[in-house]
C-alpha cells in the first residue's frame, strides 16, 4: 500500500479515516475522489464530529483543492440529495443565472420571466439577504402573498404553465451543502475558492440545467474586491460547470456603484417593474438583456450573444415578459387580481418617513458607494445581520443623481425611506460621504460588464479549458 494513501483495504471496500485525510490535506497533498467521498458520506451520516469538519474545512481553506478535488466535491455534494428532474422535450431549454450578490442586484427578477418569454424554462433557485448584499427572495416577499417554498412538483407545474418560478433552496437539493456552509460560516473558512465553487455548482448541478451563468461581481460592494479575485472564483467556477456537462458563462461585472437606482426591497421589485414595461435605468437593462443574450445564445435559442440580448430587449418592450413575471407571481400564490394588474404604480406598502439628502458641493459625480448606503439601510432594517433577523420590506433609498452626472451643491441626490430606527446624524454624515463628486466634466459611465469568462466548447460541455474575451468589444 502506498505511503500517502488514508485507506486500508477491508472487506473489498476501503475503509478511510477521517483523521487521515484531515492529516492528508493538512500536509498540502491531494485527496482522492474516494477520500472526498468518504468526508461527505460520513458528514450525512453524523459520523464525522464537528471539529474534524472544521479542521478539514481549515485545511482546505489553507491548502486549496486542486480542480479534481473541486469537481469531486462538487460531484460528492450533489449526490448528497436529490436531483431535479424535467421532461425530455425540454432539454436544452433550462436554464439558470446566479450571482455573488451585491446591492441593488435585482436582474433576476426581469430576467426569468423575459427568458420565459423566450421559450425558456427557468427553475431559478434564489437566496436571501445576509449582510449588506440584497436577496432576489426578500424583494419578491414584498410582494403581499409571495411564497418562495415550492416542491420539486410545484416547480414542475410551474414551468409547464409559467415557463419560470424563482424558489427557495428546497432541504433535499444538496444538503450537505446546509451542513458544511453552517461549518465554514464559523470556522472562517467561507472565503474558500473550492468552497465556494463546489457549494454554488452542485446546487446548479442539482438543478439539472442546459446552461448556466454566472454574474461574478467585484468592487468595494462585492464578495471580491478585485477583478483578478472575481476572474479566479468565475474561472473556478466555469470550470467546474462545463466538466459537469453544463455550458456555463460568467460575467465579470463593477459593484462599487448600486445597480439601478433603488435599493432595499419593495423599492427594487418596482424598479424591476420599470424593466419588464421596457422603460427604467439604462445600467440595470443592460445586465438584464446581455445576461439573457448569453443564455439564449448558450443553449442554442440565438445565433449570436447580441442576437440573443435582443430577443430579450424585444420582450421587455412589448409586455410579454411582464406577463410572464406577473403569472409567475400568481403561481407563486399572489392574489389574483393584484398579481395581474402589478405595474411599477402598483402600491408594495411604503415606509412611513421620508428624507432627502443634498449634495455638498457643486460638480461631476464619480462615484456612488454602494457598501455605505447598503450598511445603513440594513442597519434601518432592510437586511439582515444574521439569518434569524427579521427585515423591514419598506425600507429603503431612491438615488436620484447618476454616475457622470453634473451636479449642483444643494440638489436632492438620495431619498431614504425609514421608519424605527430613525435616520441619526452620523448615518446622514456616513451618507454624504458615499457620494463623490469631482471636478471632472460631466461623462458617460462604462458598461458594468468589465469580462467574460466563456468555455471553448460551449455546446459539448466536456472542455474544460476558458478563454477570457474582452467585453464591449
Ligand atoms: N453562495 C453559495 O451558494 N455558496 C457559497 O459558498 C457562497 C455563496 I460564499
Amino acid at each position: 500500500m502506498m505511503a500517502t494513501t488514508t485507506a486500508e483495504r477491508c472487506n473489498d471496500t476501503f475503509q478511510f479515516r477521517i483523521a487521515d485525510i484531515i492529516g492528508k490535506k493538512r500536509n498540502g497533498l491531494p485527496l482522492s475522489s474516494q477520500e472526498i467521498r468518504h468526508v461527505v458520506k460520513e458528514t450525512m451520516r453524523g459520523q464525522v464530529q464537528d471539529s474534524q469538519l472544521g479542521a478539514l474545512l481549515m485545511a482546505i481553506w489553507l491548502r486549496g483543492m486542486n480542480s479534481e478535488e473541486t469537481m469531486s466535491l462538487t460531484k460528492e455534494m450533489v449526490a448528497s440529495g436529490c436531483v431535479l428532474t424535467w421532461p425530455e422535450e425540454w432539454h436544452g431549454l433550462l436554464v439558470d443565472k446566479h450571482s455573488t450578490g451585491g446591492v441593488g442586484d435585482k436582474v433576476s427578477l426581469p430576467l426569468a420571466p423575459a427568458l420565459a418569454a423566450c421559450g425558456c424554462k427557468v427553475p431559478m433557485i434564489s437566496g436571501r439577504g445576509l449582510g449588506h448584499t440584497g436577496g432576489t427572495l426578500d424583494k419578491l416577499e414584498s410582494v403581499p402573498g409571495f411564497s418562495s417554498k415550492q416542491s420539486p412538483e410545484q416547480m414542475l407545474e410551474i414551468l409547464h404553465s409559467v415557463g419560470c418560478c424563482i424558489v427557495g433552496q428546497s432541504a433535499n437539493l444538496v444538503p450537505a451543502d446546509k451542513i458544511l456552509y453552517e461549518m465554514r460560516d464559523v470556522t472562517a473558512t467561507v472565503d474558500s475558492l473550492p468552497l465556494i465553487t463546489a457549494s454554488v455548482m452542485s446546487k446548479k448541478v442539482a438543478e439539472s440545467l442546459s446552461a448556466l451563468i454566472l454574474d461574478v461581481k467585484f468592487g468595494e460592494a462585492a464578495q471580491s474586491p478585485t477583478i483578478e479575485d472575481a476572474r479566479r472564483l468565475a474561472h473556478s467556477l466555469v470550470s467546474v460547470g462545463v466538466s459537469l456537462g453544463i455550458p456555463t458563462i460568467a460575467l465579470i461585472t463593477n459593484m462599487d456603484n448600486p445597480i439601478g437606482h433603488c435599493v432595499g426591497n419593495s423599492l427594487e421589485v418596482i424598479e424591476a417593474l420599470k424593466c419588464l414595461e421596457g422603460k427604467g435605468p439604462e445600467d440595470l437593462r443592460e445586465l438584464v438583456t446581455r445576461t439573457g443574450g448569453y443564455l439564449l445564445w448558450l443553449c442554442g435559442q440565438a445565433v449570436s450573444e447580441s442576437q440573443g440580448a435582443e430577443k430579450i430587449a424585444k420582450v421587455l418592450d412589448d409586455g410579454s415578459a411582464l406577463q410572464c413575471f406577473r403569472k409567475m407571481m400568481e403561481a407563486q400564490g399572489v392574489q389574483p387580481d393584484i398579481a395581474r394588474s402589478l405595474n411599477s404604480n402598483s402600491n408594495l406598502g411604503k415606509a412611513s418617513h421620508i428624507e432627502e439628502l443634498i449634495a455638498q458641493t457643486t460638480g461631476t459625480v464619480e462615484l456612488i458607494r454602494a457598501r455605505p448606503i447598503a450598511e445603513i439601510l440594513n442597519a434601518l432594517g432592510a437586511g439582515r445581520k444574521k439569518a434569524t433577523d427579521v427585515i423591514n420590506h419598506n425600507i429603503g433609498a431612491e438615488i436620484l443623481v447618476k454616475v457622470g452626472q453634473h451636479v449642483e451643491k444643494g440638489f436632492p441626490w438620495i431619498r431614504i425611506h425609514y421608519e424605527k430606527p430613525p435616520l441619526h446624524d452620523t448615518q446622514r454624515q456616513a451618507l454624504q460621504n458615499a457620494l463623490c463628486i469631482t471636478d471632472r466634466p460631466a461623462f458617460t459611465p462604462p458598461s458594468l460588464i468589465r469580462d467574460i469568462i466563456v468555455s471553448h466548447d460551449k455546446k459539448q460541455g466536456n472542455d474544460t479549458t476558458v478563454q477570457r474575451e474582452k467585453a464591449n468589444n
